[in-house]
């Protein structure tokens, strides 16, 4: 299932859409005075219910996205919460809507349209302020949702490590993607994804942002994200590891954090040494992203690993379809 919260709509405040439903109103004209009343307020009924059915509507069901889609919402903006926000505005418009047949029916009755209208109107605004600060919490999801990818199905390398070894440089070297570079860490907070061509093959790359050696419960929100490529987004893993310690993290550190990576991850992990051109460590590839030195040899060894993965899973697909044509 494709997920793309960049197709997510604007969500207009309440004072904002109290406005928008009592303008489109204000046009609306009728025979006699009663008339034009239950017109305004039919008027009001359509635009505050197709609204609350459009956002509503727009949004998946969080519960049935695929694992990597549910749980950077989840880490991102908060599934419940968002839930919430969404309970609210299905209440209003259940709200809205009771209290419209309800004052339609007293305009048909009454003497005085003007005023049971005036009536009407306060009591619909005074529910849509009532969900105000929903509202304002679904504009700001939206704008932190833009920060989740949309991936493609295709041979993906996620690059991990500590902040500020190298990451980023690698993947804008060898990828369509151009994250930020800077000489502190944690400089990327967001995932990057790129593309390249490798051995007549599409292979998405995905930069991460920094990890530091320590549990799972102690890693921050942004910390998360990358742990959630890693674990659902990832075919294998470059692993870059600084060992000028540049980057500010003491090399064993690093190595540390591999081992941990490598226990818990059931993927292959490539290790390459980043900045080769100020270091002469070589027991495993090295590259530069500044001189070019060693990247093609990186680049190869990804394409051999990818192609033994994709050959392994294409072996297990093949075994599953016999197990089932036999059974
Ligand atoms: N000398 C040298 N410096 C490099 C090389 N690659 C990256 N750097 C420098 O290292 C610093 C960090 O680079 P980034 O690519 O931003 O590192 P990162 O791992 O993405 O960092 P975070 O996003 O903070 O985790 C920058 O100052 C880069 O210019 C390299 O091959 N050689
Ligand atoms: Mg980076």
């Amino acid at each position: 299932m494709e997920f793309n919260p960049r197709k997510l709509p604007t969500v207009l405040y309440a004072d904002e859409l109290i406005d928008k439903a009592f303008r489109r109103a204000s046009k609306v004209s009728g025979r006699n005075q009663k008339e034009k009343a239950i017109n305004k307020l039919s008027t009001i009924s359509n635009v505050l219910s197709n609204y609350f059915q459009r956002i509503i509507s727009s949004h998946p069901s969080y519960d049935n996205l695929p694992d990597f889609y549910r749980e950077m919402v989840d880490v991102v903006v908060g599934i419940r919460r968002l839930k919430k926000s969404l309970a609210a505005l299905k209440w209003a418009d259940e709200m809205t809507q009771k209290l419209i047949s309800r004052y339609m029916r007293k305009l048909k009755g009454t003497r005085n349209p003007d005023q049971v209208l005036k009536e009407a109107y306060g009591r619909i605004a005074s529910v849509i302020e009532q969900i105000d600060d929903e509202l304002r919490f679904l504009n700001k999801a939206k704008q932190k949702m833009r920060e989740i990818p949309t991936l493609r199905d295709m041979p993906t390398v996620v690059v991990a490590g500590y902040p500020n070894v190298g990451k980023s440089s690698f993947v804008a070297t060898v990828s369509s993607v151009k994250p930020e570079v800077a000489s502190y860490p944690f400089t990327t907070k967001a995932i990057y994804v790129g593309y390249a061509e490798m051995g007549g093959r599409k292979v998405q790359f995905i930069d991460t942002p920094g990890l530091l050696d320590r549990p799972l419960s102690k890693r921050n929100a942004i910390e998360r994200r990358a742990i959630l490529c890693l674990r659902y987004a990832a075919n294998c893993i470059l692993f870059i590891a600084d060992p000028t310690e540049t980057c500010g993290y003491p090399f064993k550190k690093q190595k540390r954090l591999l081992g941990e990576i490598k226990r818990t991850f059931d993927i292959p992990v490539i290790v390459a040494y980043s900045k080769a051109d100020l270091h002469n460590l070589r027991d495993n590839p090295a590259f530069s992203a500044v001189t070019g030195e060693g990247i093609d040899e990186v680049l190869s060894l990804i394409e051999k690993v990818l192609e033994d993965v994709l050959d392994k899973e294409a072996q297990e697909v093949a075994n599953d379809s016999t197990a089932v044509q036999e059974g």
